[in-house]
């Protein structure tokens, strides 16, 4: 997907009228149609590309039968070389595509479980049957399979607790263990809590309208950091130069991250630049070029050992504002002597940002590691201070217990959560959504 329909979605959930309309269809038919056109729409996929495989084939056929001509007939024609003719070959020959682009593209799984539950969740979102893509199911699906741990430990003993009968105080305070244990921190615990017990002060609340409210409290909680900026979603601004900063302690998934936004940028139009500011390990580069190269976005680098990471980040400035680059994504190091250091190279280069670029957008973007759970927290507060942090990204959510962190993080450390990361593919990367990702923490099974 790219930028411009992760806007649409943004802008269907806000449609009211279209939430309403598709909500009086029955949900199971609204699966139904679009499972079936998206069916469709990915054989004809397959025999467009099909075709056009074909037809390059010939193309090459007949390019090569001229070559063949050519050099039959004794008459050299001075402008249709021997040399021209490969080239042309060259140029015309099918260009198969890279094995791993084939195998990143989604394809539609069965008409299952999966499928009805995430075709719910757009729906619920206010997207209509025929808007949907088989990306968003695939991501939906992979988002829900990857909070399944968190669930297992969580959400089951929480629905068992629900049960079918009207909540009641014992059942309320039974999911402040619940919570802490899903590591959402005890802030939001507390908030969570509170408003629970001040409604069922009010009234009696069914099962299905507890769950609801649960869900609602969680959304604000995590959307809470956002409020102030109203910037949902994070983009590059156009016609500036946008530098976005990844930071995070060692191996928790800035590079990864990285490259996938730089594919992401790349997919949504925008020009975008690497800086490889990760001097400290030796392969950082490497990784990078390799990033660079899938969505090919130029690479910034000094490969002498110990080069000056702010080095690296003034040459990629002033290499960004020559060519006019939309978005400059840098890569930081995790780990260096002492955490000291890490610190203090954040803020020069900061300070070199600044001083460069004093009229750039910049996001400083902590990436944090899901399975790390709390711990993730109180790398957001050593970091917030040294790289001003302005959100946070969460990776590895696939096969973590401890999805519940994202509600630690925007509670106590009030930073927007921008992105999640939920498998190591270029496109395992989405704009974070706060919908979804409660509607997959706390889906039934
Ligand atoms: N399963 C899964 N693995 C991920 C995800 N993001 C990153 N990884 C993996 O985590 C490992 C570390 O990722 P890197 O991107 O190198 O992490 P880093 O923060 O740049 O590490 P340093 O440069 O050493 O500080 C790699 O094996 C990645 O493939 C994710 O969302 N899911
Ligand atoms: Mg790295």
């Amino acid at each position: 997907m790219t930028y411009d329909e992760f806007q649409r979605k943004n802008l269907g959930s806000l449609d009211k009228e279209s939430i309403d309309q598709e909500s009086n269809k029955d949900s199971l038919d609204w699966a139904k149609e679009a499972y079936e056109r998206l069916k469709q729409q990915q054989e004809q996929k397959k025999i467009k590309q099909l075709q056009e495989l074909e037809k390059s084939e010939l193309d090459s056929k007949s390019i090569t039968n001229q070559i063949n001509q050519n050099q039959n007939s004794n008459e050299a024609k001075p402008n249709l070389s021997q040399e021209s003719l490969e080239t042309n070959l060259e140029n015309q020959l099918p260009k198969p595509e890279p094995i791993e682009v084939v195998k990143e593209q989604a394809v539609l799984g069965d008409f299952d479980n999966t499928f009805t539950w995430s075709a719910e969740v757009l729906a619920a979102q206010g997207k209509n049957s025929i808007d949907i893509s088989i990306e968003e199911i695939d991501w939906l699906g992979r988002l829900r399979q990857g909070l399944e741990q968190t669930r297992k430990d969580f959400v089951t003993d929480l629905l068992d607790k629900f049960g079918d009968d009207p909540l009641t105080p014992e059942v309320v305070d039974d999911l402040e263990t619940l919570l802490l244990r899903a590591d959402a921190g005890v802030q939001a615990t507390d908030k969570i809590l509170d408003a629970l017990r001040n409604k069922l002060n009010e009234e009696v609340l069914g099962a299905e309208e507890g769950l609801r409210f649960l869900k609602d409290k969680l959304c604000e909680i995590l959307d809470s950091p956002n409020k102030s900026d109203q910037v949902k979603l994070l983009a590059p601004k156009k016609n500036k130069l946008n530098i976005w900063l990844l930071v995070g302690v060692n191996g928790v998934g800035k590079t990864t991250t990285l490259g996938k936004l730089a594919s992401l940028a790349s997919r949504s139009g925008y020009s975008s630049l690497i800086a490889a500011a990760d001097t400290f390990r030796a392969a950082a580069v490497e990784q990078l070029r390799v990033w660079a190269k899938r969505s090919s976005v130029q690479l910034i680098a000094n490969e002498t050992s110990n080069a000056d990471p702010a080095a690296v980040v003034f040459d990629a400035i002033g290499a960004a504002k020559s060519k006019n680059i939309d978005l400059l994504l840098v890569d930081t190091a995790g780990r260096l002597q002492t955490k000291n250091n890490l610190m203090e190279e954040l803020k020069k280069i900061k300070k070199i940002i600044n001083k460069l670029s004093p009229d750039a957008e910049v996001e400083s973007l902590l990436v944090l590691d899901a399975s790390q759970g709390q711990n993730g927290l109180r790398q957001a507060m050593a970091f917030s201070q040294a790289a001003e942090l302005t959100g946070v990204v969460i990776t590895k959510l696939d096969g973590s217990s401890r999805g519940g962190v994202a509600l630690a993080v925007a509670s106590e450390a009030k930073l927007p959560i921008r992105f999640v990361g939920a498998g190591e593919g270029i496109r395992d990367l989405r704009p974070f959504n706060s919908f979804e990702f409660v509607e997959a923490l706390l889906a039934k099974n």
